[in-house]
């Protein structure tokens, strides 16, 4: 990449998207100049890895923005409404991983491989927020087809991975499942049940209507990104005991006749897409086999549904760390190098 070097933060250094942003930047080589890596006054003083040199961690509440071109915020909603304007005003560029600004009108809510020509909409306010990880997924997968047969409707059902929640979670998980397996009982911390060896039909918080915040997150932000305030999308969220990688198992109804040979090839050629759909015994993708690691968005049983004339059914997994939060983050921070060079300019 022919750009200059900038100076990056990365807000939430020490959490499950904060570690997996610094790997993300490493392998892609993205241009860092200074990394200041950044956490509460729990963690600084830590040291964490980059590049194989030791960075300190410093504490946001004291951090001075002026400086830093690119921050990459993935701390909570809270952190970043009370950081994230401080930031953009002293000249840097924010992009957000947390759902404090998604649905702002004047904050680009963005996609690389769906919407890009939202990035435009950087300079308004300085923010660019990244979706939620099931969000961006379902849209990978579905922009192709909805370019070709019109989606009018999305039915879906997720099967979310404890690492969505954080490192706790994780360890929440594990702690519970050698407890059982030890024969010990299993203690609930983060989650109202337990999660080791079960399925949750809660994410985030319910709401008046009776869905919850994770639910209606994939509402608002799947219309938001087609630009397209018309499609309805009716999902049931879930956490599983998979530790990387959510999968969702998604029924779409269509304006135009669906050929599943079309979406078949629309599909394979598809920016960011891998099809995985052979009908035998494992030709389909999974989250802890396949998406795991990688940044693509994988489509496995591709199939006409038999309950509806113009309905088409898949199953789309990817690694909700990687695509779902820091790989999509750090293509949005390239696009913005790219094509919008001026952006956060403080070198
Ligand atoms: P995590 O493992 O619990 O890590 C939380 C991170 O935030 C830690 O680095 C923590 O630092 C830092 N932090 C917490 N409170 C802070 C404060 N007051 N000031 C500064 N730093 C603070 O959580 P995670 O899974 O990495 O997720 C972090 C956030 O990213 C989530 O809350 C969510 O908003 C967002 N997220 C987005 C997606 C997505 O779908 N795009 C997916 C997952 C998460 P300490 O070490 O100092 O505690
Ligand atoms: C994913 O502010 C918080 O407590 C964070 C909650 C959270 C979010 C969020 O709302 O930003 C946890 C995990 C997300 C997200 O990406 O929407």
């Amino acid at each position: 990449m022919a750009v200059k070097k900038v100076n990056v933060a990365v807000v939430g250094a020490t959490g499950a998207v904060g570690e997996t942003m610094r790997r993300v930047l490493e392998e892609r080589d993205f241009p860092v100049a200074e990394l200041h890596l950044l956490a509460s006054a729990r963690s600084a003083g830590a040291a964490l890895d980059f590049r194989g040199r030791r960075v300190v961690v410093a504490d946001l509440e004291k951090f001075d923005f002026a400086g830093t071109d690119i921050a990459l915020f993935s701390a909570g909603a809270a952190v970043s409404r009370r950081h994230a304007p401080r930031a953009a005003a002293a000249g840097c560029v924010v992009v957000d991983n947390t759902s404090c600004f998604r649905r702002d009108d004047d904050i680009p809510l963005v996609v690389p491989e769906v919407n890009p020509q939202a990035l435009a909409g950087h300079a308004n306010r300085g923010i660019v927020a990244n979706p939620n990880c099931s969000t961006i997924q379902l849209v990978v997968a579905l922009k192709p087809l909805h370019d070709r047969f019109r989606i009018t409707r999305i039915n879906v059902a997720t099967y979310q991975a404890v690492s969505g929640a954080g490192r706790r979670a994780v360890d929440e998980m594990l702690a519970q499942t050698r407890a059982l397996l030890d024969g010990r009982a299993a203690a609930n911390g983060m989650y109202p049940k337990r999660i080791a060896f079960n399925a949750l039909p809660q994410i985030d918080v319910f709401l008046d209507n009776g869905y919850t915040k994770e639910e209606m997150k994939m509402v608002w932000e799947t219309r938001k990104i087609f630009g397209d305030d018309a499609i309805r999308v009716n999902p049931t969220t879930v956490r599983v005991p998979v530790v990387h990688g959510h999968s969702e198992a998604v029924h779409i109804e269509c304006e135009r006749d669906v050929h599943l040979g079309e979406a078949r090839a629309a599909l394979a050629s598809a920016a960011g897409v891998t099809l995985m759909d052979e009908r035998r015994d494992g030709g389909w993708p999974t989250a802890a086999t396949d998406a795991d690691g990688s940044d693509e968005v994988f489509v496995g049983r591709l199939r006409k549904d038999i309950s509806h004339p113009r309905g088409l059914d898949l199953w789309v997994v990817s690694d909700n760390l990687r695509k779902g939060a820091a790989t999509n983050s750090v293509q949005i921070a390239e696009r913005l190098l790219r094509e919008h060079p001026a952006a956060g300019d403080c070198a």
